[in-house]
């Protein structure tokens, strides 16, 4: 069934077809910082809801103005005075978005620059690549706020830094950006200027290859991770039935055999 994504309906999210399926999602509270707050998360929900089934090949995430995102919404979360099932279900549409974002199948390659802080950092986690420049920074500041994670840090900031580093983060408030914020695994690309224009090269490069190639990239290796070994190899040989037998691939491998496609070379 294929749905249709209607622009009009997003007002804290910029949404933007790039043609060839290729998308972008844009926080779109650059005055706050855009900060993360209620109205926010239920958008990207709703997006990520709809996207697999829409056409959507590739996103690029971003935030508008000097700021990725600053976390979560300090002001709203003070004036709402919420009680703690009230925020444990905040917690969870947090969740709700992030995990149709990491299991969702869409390759989602996020755009960064200034601060990605806090929740800022948990969205960030949820994409499937990261792009930042030299104006992004990382950094946890819950601990100064009197506050810990909610929306997922702890598990995917945990993997891709590790557990000491998470910690430290945490404890410290310590900020990484540059080199060594792609040494310790925060982002995969630095570039020198638009973030964005980086990620959208790569999400087209992304969009090129077959959904169903996709799906499988950026659902079943995040539901893996979560398996036992022998569980998830047993998935992996299902999951590569399915996909590497697909009519649409048959194209590409006759390319290969009849030595019209391109060979894998190292870089220049
Ligand atoms: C905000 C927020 C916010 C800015 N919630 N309104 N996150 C943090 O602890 C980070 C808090 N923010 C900052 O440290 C700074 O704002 C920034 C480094 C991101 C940007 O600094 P700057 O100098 O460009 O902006 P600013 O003057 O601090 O803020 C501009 C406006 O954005 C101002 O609003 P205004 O109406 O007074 O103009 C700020 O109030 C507003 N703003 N950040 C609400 N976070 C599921 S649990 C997750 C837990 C967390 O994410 S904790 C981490 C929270």
């Amino acid at each position: 069934m294929a749905l249709s994504i209607d622009i009009a309906s997003f007002t804290n999210l910029k949404v933007e077809d790039h043609g060839d399926g290729v998308w972008g999602v844009t926080l779109n509270r650059a005055a706050k910082r855009n900060a993360l707050d209620i109205a926010t998360i239920e958008e990207l929900v709703d997006f990520f809801s709809v996207a697999p089934r829409a056409g959507v090949r590739a996103v690029v995430l971003a935030g508008e103005g000097d700021h990725f995102c600053a976390g979560l919404d300090l002001i709203e979360h003070h004036d709402e005075d919420r009680s703690p099932a009230d925020f444990m279900h905040v917690c969870l549409r947090w969740h709700e978005a992030f995990n149709k974002m990491e299991y969702g199948g869409v390759p989602i390659i996020a755009a960064l620059q200034g601060a990605v802080v806090g929740g800022g950092l948990e969205l960030a986690s949820s994409a499937h690549v990261r792009v930042m420049n030299e104006t992004t920074y990382f950094a946890l500041p819950e601990g100064q706020r009197g506050l810990f994670t909610g929306g997922g840090a702890t598990i995917r900031v945990t993997d891709l830094v590790g557990k000491s580093r998470m910690i430290d983060m945490m404890l410290t408030g310590r900020v990484y950006q540059g080199d060594e914020a792609m040494d310790v695994g925060l982002a995969q690309y630095i570039v020198e200027g638009s973030s964005y224009d980086a990620a959208l090269e790569l999400a087209r490069k992304a969009a090129q290859n077959l959904p169903l190639s996709n799906f499988a990239i950026c659902s079943a290796v995040s539901h893996m991770q979560n398996m036992s070994a022998m569980d998830a190899a047993y998935a992996e040989a299902v999951v590569a039935g399915v996909v590497n037998t697909q009519p649409d691939a048959r194209a590409r491998l006759a390319a290969f055999a009849d030595k019209t496609a391109a060979r894998v070379r190292r870089n220049d």
